[in-house]
């Protein structure tokens, strides 16, 4: 049942913005390999295969792959896990494309094979996540993710106007993107003394585990008011926690992401508050990228994507070409 608490207007919170920060980086060499039909041959690597992100990042890069008249092929591990993830970096640099598009899912164990990809002369363009130290990457294309963790928490508070026990439930240490959203949040309920902060608790970015997560944190602190679920997959573990401790009504959950089953657990009133990233356009502009950098021309180093909060006051509206999606 919907609870008429979830009808708060949380327009306000919304941001949507994409600002390339200036700094820009010259495209380097021409050229580049192409494949028996002279073409740019690009390989787009996801952070995990099946996820309606990347789905969706796969769409965008694709059409503006088409409209460039570049190919493009695109894989990703069965994990977000990069034990997973840099076999696969490995042979797409064994095959020498053109450019590599890749969401790296470690900061720190996807930096070698990466900068391997760069010495061995291809482009590498960084989407959706970084590494470390990226100075190797043509360019980077990412969200605001700190931005989008501060609204996650104004969306919180907006519905717990009193504070209250607060937790996140996120993914896994050591991953660009949803480091950069729980160090948002922190900032903002750090700063809020009407909120009592409980912590990270992280699920691995496995729903089951999220959702048993979220069972155990609510047998120990029953009077938790919110959580912020930092990507797709700790967002449905977290829903499903909630509702089957029957709390639906009283903890608020905002979540990072907007797939489909997301976007029915907001339906449902389950969750309250859903950030949702544009996959696509990090895609189209990852493609620009390279293809700029292959051509010669000036390529913007970093790119940040904006964001939208949805609501149930805007799902149906203006928040509707926000929901990601699961095919092409
Ligand atoms: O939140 C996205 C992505 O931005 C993050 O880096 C990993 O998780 C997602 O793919 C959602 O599942």
């Amino acid at each position: 049942m919907k609870s008429k608490r979830h009808l708060v207007s949380l327009a306000a919170l919304s941001a949507v913005a994409v600002l390339s920060l200036s700094a820009c980086a010259g495209g380097g060499s021409t050229g580049g390999s192409t494949n028996a039909s002279g073409n740019y041959n690009i390989s787009f690597i996801q952070g995990v295969a099946g996820d309606e992100f990347y789905i969706s990042m796969q769409c965008g890069a694709e059409a503006e792959a088409k409209k460039l008249g570049v190919t493009l092929n695109t894989q990703g591990p069965a994990k977000f896990d990069p034990t997973l993830q840099k076999p696969i970096v490995d042979s797409v640099v064994a095959s020498n494309p053109s450019a590599i598009l890749v969401a790296p899912t470690d900061v720190t164990a996807m930096q070698a094979p990466l900068k391997a990809a760069a010495s061995a002369g291809i482009k590498v363009v960084l989407v959706d996540t970084t590494v470390d130290d990226p100075s190797f990457a043509t360019a980077s294309i990412a969200s605001d993710n700190t931005g989008g963790g501060k609204s996650a928490f104004d969306a919180i508070k907006q519905l717990n106007p009193n504070g209250g026990k607060v937790l996140i439930m996120a993914t896994d240490p050591g991953i660009s993107t949803t480091d950069a959203r729980i160090a948002g949040f922190e900032e903002s309920i750090k700063a809020d003394s009407s909120f009592n902060y409980i912590g990270v608790q992280y699920s691995h970015n496995d729903p089951a585990e999220a959702a048993r997560l979220m069972t155990a944190a609510l047998a120990k602190d029953p009077d938790i008011v919110g959580v912020f679920a930092t990507n797709t997959f700790a967002a449905e573990g977290t829903a499903t926690g909630v509702r089957q401790a029957g709390k639906q009504d009283t903890v608020k959950i905002a979540g990072f992401d907007a797939g489909p089953a997301q976007v029915q657990d907001l339906r449902d009133g389950t969750i309250s508050a859903l950030v949702a990233q544009q996959p696509a356009l990090i895609g189209a502009d990852g493609v620009d990228a390279a293809v700029a950098a292959l051509k010669g021309e000036t390529v913007t180093k970093n790119t940040q994507t904006g964001f939208q909060v949805l609501t149930l006051e805007n799902i149906d509206t203006t928040g509707k070409d926000y929901v990601y999606k699961s095919s092409c």
